[in-house]
């Protein structure tokens, strides 16, 4: 079953970096003695048409956790508030582009804004569909998070899953055109996903349980040398949607 360990200390924003939370969560046995690492956020900026949003962002906290026995994976739970989860599905479902039947991963319908990634032709374009607003907010919180205070999502790719028909196939996200961290979003329902160590290592499962509102991050090992998946029997709910944030630059025909 999904394994987590949670740990936490008292810090705020831009307390600790990335090294230090590595450090932090370096260890099981440190990460089991350890007390709650209680992120505050302070989101400032103008969020337009969701001031309610820029409200409920101003004093939000948050608390990630390193999984015990998958290096580099973090779960951060209420990442967002349900009141947010709402407004992003509706968004998600009404704004463009349409919902797509996707099959290059798995099975599910999925839409994607910004830069565009062809994983055939190894080429990253410009966007064509910016991030929505409240979509970009997100990626402006991530960076709160001192994680991911150098994460710069340029692109947030949307997958919707149904119980009994959807599934994920075991994939690494391409090494070469995003950079290393990788964070899921996780809306609406629960699934668990199977990681499998495929380099630099004894080949061995490790699962994590993704519940709705919570952000996964993976970096280093995680990233780099698991696949991930998600089964379609650990779709645990008759609706998931997720939606996974990277940075992948222009490839140079793009970039001038
Ligand atoms: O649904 C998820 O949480 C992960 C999606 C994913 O791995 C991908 O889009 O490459």
């Amino acid at each position: 079953m999904a394994s987590r360990v949670h740990g936490s200390i008292g810090c705020s924003a831009g307390e600790h970096g990335y090294e230090d939370m590595q450090k932090l969560g370096s260890t099981s046995n440190h990460v089991k003695t350890r007390p709650e690492i209680t992120l505050s956020l302070m989101n400032k900026g103008d969020f337009g048409e969701y001031p309610k949003l820029y409200k409920l962002a101003s004093d939000f906290t948050c608390t990630g956790s390193p999984h015990r026995d998958l290096p580099g994976q973090w779960l951060f739970e209420g990442f967002v508030t349900a009141e947010e989860e709402g407004q992003l599905l509706k968004i998600l479902d009404t704004h463009p582009p349409d919902w797509r039947e996707k099959s290059v991963n798995g099975r599910q319908r999925g839409k994607a804004w910004g830069v565009v990634v062809d994983l055939l032709r190894r080429t990253v374009s410009p966007a064509v569909h910016p991030l929505p607003p409240m979509i970009a907010m997100l990626a402006d919180r991530m960076q709160k998070l001192p994680l991911l205070r150098n994460f710069h999502a340029n692109e947030a790719n949307a997958l919707d899953y149904r119980k009994g028909m959807h599934v994920l196939y075991a994939h690494a996200d391409d090494r070469r055109l995003s950079t290393e961290v990788i964070c899921n979003l996780s809306l609406a329902g629960s699934a668990v996903m199977s990681f499998n160590r495929e380099k630099g290592g004894v080949p061995h499962e490790v699962r994590a349980l993704l519940p709705p509102r919570s952000l996964q991050v993976l970096t280093k090992d995680a990233r780099y040398n698991y696949t991930h998946a998600i089964h379609t029997e650990d779709i645990l709910s008759p609706r998931r949607v997720s939606i996974t944030f990277r940075h992948s630059h222009l490839t140079p025909s793009n970039s001038v």
